[in-house]
């Protein structure tokens, strides 16, 4: 067995926890996921992440997609000694029971056929810019998936066949995905939801509010859990909340 120390992760560094989701190509299947994208089971991943982060408070940011879910925990948390055993199976078995006790609340209609599982793994990053890069890379990921599997599944909704649709779209450019989307499908990408297009992430947004009254009016600001959709590649989301990297203002 791995002794204690062997386990603890790079200290001062940010770690990212992600987890996905196991064998959810089947998951999706026997639970009659839409497609290519279902938005009460990504709604459902959404309010499990919150879920983490309302129970983990060194977690500062996360980004999911599809299955997948990567939690950033701050640099200098000393939660559970850095343990990566530690870290990693907590995050990964409370995201699953989430997901087991809100199933009902997304879908009232549909019985859970058996119990989902996810995997997880621990990753270091020294610098803000290389956890940036991680994050733009997976918000990169989503977009190229979301619109190759928008082609596919127009495609075959439209009467191909997967293979034909999938050869059909071998090695084609972003612009070509674009262009057959609107002229054969009608659909403008920019206009589908940006929940498919860019992912989710939740993060404590600080929100202002006017306390007291009179003469006394003070600005008082307060952190709420909030889920969002935008970019996270460019640098106006950072530099608008500085504070989740712990950048003083
Ligand atoms: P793994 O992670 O190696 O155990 O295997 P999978 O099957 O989970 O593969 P992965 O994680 O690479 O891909 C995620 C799968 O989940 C993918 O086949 C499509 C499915 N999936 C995720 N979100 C949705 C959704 O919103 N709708 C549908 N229909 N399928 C989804
Ligand atoms: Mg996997
Ligand atoms: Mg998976
Ligand atoms: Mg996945
Ligand atoms: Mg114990």
């Amino acid at each position: 067995m791995a002794l204690p120390w062997r386990d603890r992760l790079l200290p001062l560094t940010w770690i990212v926890i992600r987890i996905d989701g196991r064998s959810f190509h089947r998951f999706a299947e026997v639970h009659d996921f839409q497609k290519p994208n279902d938005i009460d089971a990504l709604n459902l991943m959404n309010e499990c992440a919150k879920a983490v982060m309302e129970d983990l408070p060194d977690i500062v940011f996360a980004y999911g997609v599809s299955d997948e879910y990567s939690f950033v925990i701050r640099k200098e948390s000393t939660l559970y000694g850095r343990r990566s055993s530690k870290l990693v199976s907590v995050i990964v078995s409370l995201f699953a029971a989430s997901y087991v006790f809100k199933w009902q609340t997304f879908f009232p209609d549909k019985k859970l056929q058996y119990p989902p599982a996810f995997d997880g793994r621990a990753v270091c990053y020294p610098e803000d810019s290389v956890l940036r890069d991680y994050l733009s890379w997976r918000q990169v990921d989503c977009h190229i998936n979301n619109q190759y599997n928008t082609c596919l599944w127009s495609m075959i909704k439209a009467g191909k066949s997967k293979d034909c649709a999938n050869n059909e779209l071998k090695g084609t450019r972003a612009d070509f995905k674009n262009e057959m989307l609107f002229k054969q499908f009608g659909i403008n990408y920019n206009d589908l939801p940006a929940m498919f297009r860019k992912g989710s992430y939740v993060f404590r947004k600080k929100v202002q509010s006017n306390s007291g009254g009179g003469t006394q009016v003070s600005k008082k600001s307060s952190f709420v859990l909030t889920i969002e959709h935008g970019d996270i590649i460019g640098d106006t989301f950072w530099k608008e909340n500085p504070y989740i990297l712990g950048i003083k203002e």
